[in-house]
């Protein structure tokens, strides 16, 4: 399975403005099985967690502010080639730089409300599905 899965979450920026369903559309139009989802809402502290590589950034406090603002998706999504396929799929951080017809060419606001998340590699794919997932929750 190495390799073959990434983990995203459509942010509360998006799930607010009702992107959701157009933006699992276009995940599933380009390729990718679902293998698990869910609607919830991060904490200041699970937040924390999952950006802790980010804490002595700048942008970290507003960050987790927005990250927490609003319920969010998160999901396991499995292809060939997950992480860098996903990360063409969603466009650059900065939706500005974005190209037309990614997701965050579409949904994004700004480079901190940028509609999703897509992990970075495959070791933190991994881990990544573990902080959002139990076994049983996953086929
Ligand atoms: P990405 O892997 O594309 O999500 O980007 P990063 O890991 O570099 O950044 C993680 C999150 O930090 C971004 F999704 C949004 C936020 N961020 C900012 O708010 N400001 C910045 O200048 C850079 C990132």
């Amino acid at each position: 399975m190495a390799g073959r899965i990434t983990l995203t979450m459509i942010k509360p920026d998006a799930v607010a403005d009702g992107h959701t369903g157009k933006i699992v559309d276009m995940i599933i139009g380009a390729g990718y099985k679902i293998q698990a989802m869910k609607l919830t809402r991060l904490s200041k502290e699970k937040a924390e967690e999952f950006y802790a590589i980010h804490k002595e950034r700048s942008f970290f406090g507003e960050l987790v502010a927005f990250m927490t603002e609003g319920p969010i998706v998160a999901a396991i999504l499995e292809k060939d080639n997950a992480v860098e396929s996903f990360r063409n799929l969603i466009g650059a951080t900065d939706p500005a730089k974005a190209a037309p017809g990614t997701i965050r060419n579409l949904f994004a606001k700004s480079i901190e409300a940028n509609a999703v998340h897509g992990s970075d590699s495959a070791d933190n794919a991994a881990i990544e599905g573990n902080f959002f997932f139990s076994q049983m929750e996953r086929p």
